[in-house]
């Protein structure tokens, strides 16, 4: 029952945002948000789209379903039912409550798959950064431009006004905005999550895999927060990721100053055979 309310709550919730109504605009939690962060970048736009749609759908089965229980309780209560019916068996409903939800998940399956198809695509690429999960920081990786550098959370004393506590690290993800980026992702000790909400990304890290998502933030100077998000010790909770996107101009100025400062002394792999070639 308080499923059902809630649901219902989350539906109004849904349709006053699409009134713009809506105060959620960062890309971080906030007090008493009550739908999804607003999302980021195309992939993130078709699973708050397909979210939508689905919330409508779960909302109409269920208010549907409570009030076919409520006439049921009161068409058949045994005051005004002493005798109850012996049917077992009717055909035609049968058929009905088959076929309609059996449509249902093919309305629900086709965007659905068409997302699923459209994430697994980092081909084109116009860029690569690996990720990979530490107990419990994380390391980023420019694998074409040979730098690295870890991530750590900022602890309470070291926050600036304005930083999120618990959210904020020394060295964010900074990326270029309305770019094609290929993330690579993978663990270094055991098991952790690559998790960003407002990107719609979370990817698993796992040691000796890499898995692979893609991410396109559209323009405009934003910090985008995360947290790993797969239970990996007792600092789980403490090595969040921030994304900072900016314009591409703006990007390849901070890139110059990252080789200065993070330049890895070893090339990666591709790179040291194509030397030698
Ligand atoms: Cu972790």
């Amino acid at each position: 029952m308080s499923a059902i309310f809630m649901r219902y709550l989350s539906l109004i919730a849904f349709l006053l945002g699409t009134l713009g109504v809506s105060a959620a605009g960062a890309a971080q939690p906030e007090p008493w948000q009550m739908g999804l962060q607003d999302p980021a970048g195309s992939i993130a736009q078709k699973a708050t789209d397909l979210h939508n749609l689905l919330l409508i759908i779960i909302s109409l089965i269920s208010v549907f379903v409570l009030a076919l229980l409520v006439y049921v309780g009161w068409r058949f209560r045994s005051g005004a039912n002493p005798v109850p019916s012996k049917t077992t068996h009717n055909a035609t409903i049968e058929i009905l409550w088959t076929v309609i939800p059996v449509l249902i998940l093919i309305v629900i399956a086709v965007p659905s798959f068409r997302l699923l198809y459209y994430m697994d695509d980092t081909k084109n690429a116009d860029m690569v950064i690996k990720v990979t999960g530490n107990q419990w920081y994380w390391n980023y990786e420019y694998i074409d431009e040979q730098i690295a550098f870890d991530s750590y959370m900022l602890s309470d004393d070291e926050l600036q006004p304005g930083q999120p506590r618990l959210l904020s690290v020394d060295n964010p993800l900074v990326i270029p905005a309305d770019t094609k980026i290929k993330v690579l992702v993978t663990g270094n000790d055991v098991m952790h999550s690559f998790f960003v909400p407002s990107l719609a990304v979370q990817t698993y890290a796992i040691i000796g895999r890499v898995n692979e998502v893609w991410i396109d933030v559209p323009e405009g100077e934003t910090t985008y927060y995360g947290q790993c998000n797969q239970i990996c010790g007792v600092n789980h909770a403490f090595m969040p990721i921030v994304v900072k996107a900016m314009a591409r101009d703006d990007y390849q100025a901070w890139l110059l100053e990252a080789k200065e400062e993070f330049a890895t002394l070893t090339a990666t792999q591709p790179i040291q055979l194509a030397a030698v070639n």
